[in-house]
């Protein structure tokens, strides 16, 4: 059986619940709760060294330590509904925003939250290793995340998805780093109406409400 480690209020897994279930694979889920640090005790260490959610250990026993992993087998292992892309365009019009969403998104989100929120000092980066804050970081997260906004919103004008045609992986990443905002008060708003459309359009999905 499919196991995933995950944690129910945390972002990054998140992404792994959507896509196993727009995939529809049974799995089974293990909680590790991050707010009393169990992905840094020994338990889970040997499951996942890098101390991070999501880890999938799959039916072979191989454990996935990241979402790109994660993602790659899965979209390997079920191609149906296939959600990187099926030409060469599609699966590089999909990597590409993808990658512009982690980056531009849910990194300026962990990037103003981590290096301002009290609960995280000396916990700027996830992983084994402690880094402390730099709060100027926090504040110049929070500016790329409204450039963020503002160049997804120009991206979904007249268009029904993130990268191609249909939904991708990339519609995952982008749902996710939009409602992460929230932890740091920043939501689409009047400004965004093609933002806006989209997300309301998406939770038509019964995978945006895990
Ligand atoms: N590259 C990883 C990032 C995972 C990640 O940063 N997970 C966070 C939760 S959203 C975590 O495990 N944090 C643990 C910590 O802060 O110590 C992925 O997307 O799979």
């Amino acid at each position: 059986m499919i196991t995933l480690y995950d944690c129910s209020t945390a972002p990054s897994p998140r992404r792994a619940r959507i896509l196993l279930a727009e995939k529809g694979v049974a799995h089974e889920t293990v909680q590790v709760d991050l707010k009393n640090s169990q992905q840094l005790g020994d338990a889970y260490r040997k499951i996942n060294p890098l101390c991070t959610v999501p880890a999938l250990c799959t039916d072979e026993g191989v454990v996935l330590t990241d979402n790109a992993a994660i993602t790659a087998y899965l979209e390997a292992r079920y191609p149906e509904p296939p959600l990187l892309g099926r030409t060469p365009n599609e699966k590089a019009e999909i990597a590409s925003w993808n990658w512009r969403v982690e980056f531009e998104g849910l990194m300026a989100v962990a990037e103003a939250l981590r290096n301002s929120a009290p609960a995280m000092s000396n916990r700027a980066l996830p992983g084994p290793m402690d880094y402390p804050q730099i709060h100027e970081l926090a504040q110049r997260g929070l500016r790329r995340l409204q450039q963020f906004f503002v160049t997804l919103n120009e991206r979904l004008a007249g268009r029904d998805f993130v990268a191609t045609d249909r939904f991708s992986v990339a519609d995952i990443t982008a749902v996710v780093a939009v409602d992460f905002a929230r932890i740091v008060k920043i939501k689409p708003s009047d400004e965004h109406p093609h933002l806006q459309r989209w997300r309301a359009a998406m939770a038509s999905r019964s995978s945006m409400s895990l």
